[in-house]
């Protein structure tokens, strides 16, 4: 007999509320604690859901609304718990972001913040310059990228900007959320204190001749022991324009958020984005990045960097207003890149939402309506594949695969915006349906966030949950999720051949092309809930 499955952790009193069952059932009751009848409803028969593999019923019971505990009875036997509360995803979205602080590198995490998920201070040595190692530098700080140790400039550029916009956008929700965090820089809310730690390992990673550093790590990546423990030689990997733009973009956006708390960081951050953007100017070529010889751990090479550049001129205008950014971002324009994308190897979308923010005068607001334009069409586009979906998941069957719950919740991001920031209500439902499904409504039954009940995360390819000789996992992480190309052994050998693309998934620590941890898998699920909330 199946079960319905339904969001893990809770719904919210005015949310959505939806079960979904992979067998026929025709009626449903749902029954309080005491046993009374709260709500009668008919299943739906939505249909078979190729990438689901399953035909399937959904229950929608948005209506009630009051608190409480409660069982949702089918006509064919199959039952769920649930409950209804107030604040439903606040945990979460706490745990989400208190997750950012279990991942800083280069200080010790003691136990009044970290409580049993402590350890000593890692990756704190000098780092030497992978083309000179005559000369080394200070880069200790920021957050580890993932479940290595690395930490790479456009995947924690790409978290901060969904951390950033999150608060740009929402602000409200994260002025009194605390998640108990060491803070410096005075009464920033939490949500900047901790970007702010990412924010000053960056400046580090900046030459003097403006260029960024792509990437400080080991030449590979460390055993499954604690990050005090991987004591190898850090390097400074080459310089990149994707790197050094992603900074000069970051920087500027941050300057504009920190002003008002701190003029001084302010300052420091867009002197910085500037030094970066003049490298940009004296070295208009792309220059990627390879691994050189020598060195395995991530990569994160691109093959090109017009959308990169247009985000750093994007943030450098809405910082100054000057002429001279708008023309070149209008210049970049004419290269083909994606306008709404949110993701560490393409930036566009980034660009396109700071230009949405920005007042402009008239002249202006036909380039505007363009970028509010791209938005919605993929948020109509979305919509269609939602649709399509007996999950309601706006996925295509390729959007499974390595870090697909980063599609789920950039997807989330779109909807989010097309309402907040283009003023179209009704894509908002969105947001919550994409969240159901991580926090549980899937055909896994999953909770792909660890610390929310017993079916979450409990295994994710992560050093420190692996080492730390704790039971429980660290919290508020989120797993990378199904994968229709498994490409690691463990995977290769647990997913049979042609499971379906949302079932390819299993809650393995070997498992790291399913089930690892990243900053960017986790900063997406901050930006989703934020709007919700
Ligand atoms: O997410 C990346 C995936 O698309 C690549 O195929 C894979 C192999 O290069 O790398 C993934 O990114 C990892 C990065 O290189 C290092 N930190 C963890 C990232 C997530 O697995
Ligand atoms: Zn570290």
């Amino acid at each position: 007999m199946n079960t319905p499955v339904l969001s893990h952790i809770g719904f919210e009193t005015g949310g959505i509320k939806q079960a979904v069952l992979a067998q026929r059932a025709d009626k449903y009751l749902v029954k309080n604690n005491e046993g009374k009848v709260c709500f009668e409803g008919e299943f739906e028969a939505f249909g078979y859901d190729p990438n689901a593999g399953e035909e399937l019923w959904r229950a929608d019971f948005s209506e009630l609304k009051e608190t409480g505990a409660y069982t949702l009875c089918a006509d064919n036997g199959c039952e769920v718990q649930f409950e209804i509360r107030q604040n439903a995803y606040e945990p979460v979205l706490k745990s989400t972001l208190k997750a950012f602080y279990y991942l800083r590198c280069g200080c010790a995490l003691t136990p009044e913040y970290a409580g049993e998920f402590t350890h000593d201070v890692c990756h704190a040595g000098r780092a030497l310059v992978w083309e000179d190692t005559s000369k080394s530098y200070e880069a200790d700080g920021g957050w580890h990228d993932a479940g290595d140790y690395g930490r790479y400039i456009t995947a924690g550029a790409c978290a901060l900007a969904h951390l950033l916009f999150a608060y740009r956008l929402y602000p409200q929700v994260f002025d009194s959320l605390e998640v108990h965090i060491p803070k410096s820089g005075g009464r920033l809310p939490d949500i900047l204190a901790e970007c702010r730690y990412e924010l000053s390992w960056m400046l580090k990673m900046q030459r003097e001749d403006g260029g960024v550093y792509h990437k400080v790590s080991t030449a590979h990546h460390a055993a499954f022991v604690m990050p005090e423990k991987d004591t190898s030689q850090l390097y400074l990997f080459p310089v990149s324009s994707m790197a050094t733009a992603d900074f000069a973009a970051v920087c500027a956006l941050a300057s504009r958020i920190y002003r008002p708390f701190d003029a001084e960081f302010a300052d420091c951050l867009f002197a910085a984005a500037q030094r970066a953007d003049k490298w940009l100017v004296d070295h208009p070529d792309f220059l990627g990045f390879r691994n050189p010889k020598g060195c395995d751990t991530g990569e994160y090479g691109e093959r090109g960097d017009r959308d990169n550049r247009f985000w750093a001129c994007a943030e450098l205008f809405a910082c100054t207003g000057e002429e001279l950014y708008h023309e070149r971002m209008m210049e970049l324009l004419k290269s083909d890149f994606s306008l709404t994308a949110l993701g560490y190897g393409s930036v566009g979308g980034f660009g396109a939402l700071t230009y949405l923010l920005c007042d402009m005068p008239n002249r202006r607001r036909v380039q505007q309506e363009k970028f509010r334009d791209a938005f919605l069409f993929e948020a109509v586009r979305l919509n269609e594949l939602m649709a399509a979906s007996g999950y309601h998941a706006a996925m295509s069957e390729q959007d499974y695969c390595w870090g697909s719950n980063m599609n789920l919740m950039k997807h989330a991001m779109i909807f989010a915006i097309a309402d907040t920031v283009c003023g179209v209500k009704a894509f908002g439902r969105g947001v919550e349906y994409q969240l159901q499904c991580l926090l549980g409504c899937n055909p896994m039954d999953f909770c792909y966030i660890s610390g929310f009940g017993e079916k979450s995360l409990k295994n994710p390819h992560l050093r420190p949950a692996y080492a730390d000789g704790v039971e429980e996992c660290i919290p508020g992480m989120v797993s990378g999720g199904p994968n229709r190309h498994p490409a690691d052994e463990d995977a290769k050998r647990l997913i049979p051949a042609g499971t379906s693309p949302m079932k390819c998934f299993t809650d393995h620590v070997g498992c790291y092309s399913l089930n690892e941890i990243t900053i960017y898998w986790n900063s997406p699920v901050v930006f989703a809930l934020a709007y919700l909330m």
